[in-house]
């Protein structure tokens, strides 16, 4: 796996250069613990130098393309990602840890993105709005102008895909701050949107750490709206900087997403779900269900088959293509140890196999599966960040609803029951950001409005929702008798 442009560089303007304080950051494969590149430790004064460009881009060549001439720009783009599927694929999972395959599905769901932006930006439309006698009012919808983007390691692509793609797609110029951890694809991004002719300065990417880039990036006064996935504590920082600025910010910070399985499920269909939504990245998911709640009279069964699947999952390098690939860093993997270890043994009904000859540095642990801590135990409270779900029993639809809406996060929920009117009930009543009936995630779901409440934040990304939010809305009132 080598990148075919310079990841020691960071990206502005439209040109690579080296960052102004000449140090670099180590690369680590996850699953080795190797050093594979070195990135840009970008700073203050390369963060300065891209928002220079991105405004001078808003003044210039960018800020005067229409609508179409944007989309199109995106649309090759999207193609762009198709054509270097294997490079990405082989690059984010050389970065990420993630097993080839869902490596290669963040590759797809990176250029999905581009392609429904390519095909919204010239779709995103004012109204008029019927008022006095004498008046026309029409409303435009502008866009910001220089928005900040802070993304994390785990889906880097797909984040990058959602939150970018809207932003160019609604005319913005974009300055964006990968994690630390996993830079690799967000440069290739960068060079494969200059390729498709992406004008200089539309989008900078200024590689470094949270606390020297990414601080710069969210206190500088040329950010009219900032984007952030990542930890609760890192956004409460993130909104007190843009608070200083007085800026919109969309906030995604995780959570402790339930899936409801009523004693009139479709087992067979559930069972892959209640299992994959939360293994999937090795639990290193936002919208992972790291809780499954189950209605008393099936709770013996689910937890049983659910104990079996567990035992069937592996879990090795990412070039393996295993079901589950390592957690990003040691640190990372000392977060989920910590928790494991706030575990009763006897509650941890089920371990995933390590696959033989692991590589020693790799930052490997098994999937485990806990049924017996109350609801209220740190256990099933806390975002945990790696392969642990929670099995809970409940007793009844209102015993169901007070569980899953008691924790302080609210971003994903699931219903798996064949009642018409208890889905609906239900939908209604769980504290979620997206509601799932007899699914999980919907495959990603390009189209569909995502984000939480509570802990989890607020803002809406993907779909239209996201667009919008990459606009300011202005009311023209004329007055022509
Ligand atoms: O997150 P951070 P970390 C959760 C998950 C995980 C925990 C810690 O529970 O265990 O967070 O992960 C940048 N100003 N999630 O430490 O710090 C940083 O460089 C501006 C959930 O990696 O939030 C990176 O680009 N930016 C989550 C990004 O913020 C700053 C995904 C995320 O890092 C900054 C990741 C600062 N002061 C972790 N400090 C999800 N919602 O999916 C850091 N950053």
């Amino acid at each position: 796996m080598t990148p075919w442009f310079d990841p020691s560089l960071v990206f502005i303007g439209g040109a690579w250069r080296a960052p102004a304080c000449g140090d670099t950051l180590p690369v680590i494969n996850p699953s080795t613990g190797a050093e594979i590149a070195r990135i840009a430790r970008g700073t203050r004064a390369d963060i300065d130098a891209a928002v220079t460009a991105a405004e001078t881009a808003m003044a210039g060549e960018w800020g005067a393309l229409p609508a179409f001439a944007r989309g199109r720009i995106l649309a090759r783009l999207g193609q762009l990602i198709l054509d270097h599927i294997d490079p990405l694929t082989a690059m984010e999972a050389a970065d990420v840890g993630k097993p080839l395959t869902q490596a290669r599905n963040d590759v797809i769901a990176m250029a999905r993105y581009c392609e429904f932006y390519a095909g919204a930006a010239d779709k995103l439309m004012g109204e008029t709005i019927p008022f006095q006698n004498g008046f026309t009012v029409y409303t435009l919808r502008e866009p910001h102008g220089v928005t900040g983007h802070i993304v994390p390691w785990n889906y880097p692509m797909q984040i990058i895909g959602r939150s970018v793609g809207a932003a160019l797609a609604a005319g913005n110029a974009c300055v964006l701050k990968p994690a630390e951890e996993a830079c690799l694809t967000a440069l290739a991004f960068a060079d494969l949107a200059r390729q498709a002719g992406l004008p200089p300065g539309a989008l900078n990417v200024v590689p470094g750490l949270g606390a020297e880039a990414g601080a710069a990036l969210t206190a500088h006064p040329g950010i009219r709206h900032i984007s952030f996935t990542g930890s609760v504590a890192t956004g409460r920082k993130v909104q007190a900087a843009a608070a200083e600025n007085v800026v919109p910010v969309t906030l995604e910070l995780g959570g402790k997403s339930p899936q409801l399985v009523f004693a009139d499920a479709d087992l067979d269909a559930a069972l892959p779900y209640l299992v994959n939504a939360g293994i999937q990245n090795a639990g290193q998911t936002c919208s992972a269900s790291s809780r499954i709640l189950v209605e008393q009279s099936i709770y013996a069964e689910v937890c049983d088959r659910m104990a079996a699947a567990y035992r069937g999952l592996s879990v090795g390098p990412a070039t393996a293509d295993l079901r589950v690939g390592p957690l990003i860093s040691a640190r990372q993997k000392g977060i989920v140890e910590r928790y494991l270890a706030m575990a009763d043994p006897a509650h941890i009904i089920a371990r995933g196999q390590l696959a033989p000859d692991l590589p020693e540095g790799g930052h490997y642990i098994s999937p485990a599966l806990i049924a017996g801590p109350g609801p209220d135990h740190v256990l099933a409270q806390e975002e945990i960040f790696g392969p642990v779900q929670i099995i809970l029993p409940f007793v009844d639809e209102a015993d169901a609803i007070r569980i899953a809406n008691g924790t302080a996060y609210g971003l994903v929920a699931s219903v798996w029951s064949r009642d018409g009117g208890r889905q609906m009930r239900l939908a209604k009543a769980l504290r979620a950001g997206q509601v799932f009936l007899n699914n999980y995630g919907a495959a990603g779901g390009v189209e569909l409005p995502f984000g939480g409440t509570g802990l989890s934040g607020h803002g809406r990304e993907k779909g239209f929702e996201a667009l919008y939010a990459m606009t300011g809305l202005k009311t023209v009132a004329a007055l022509h008798g």
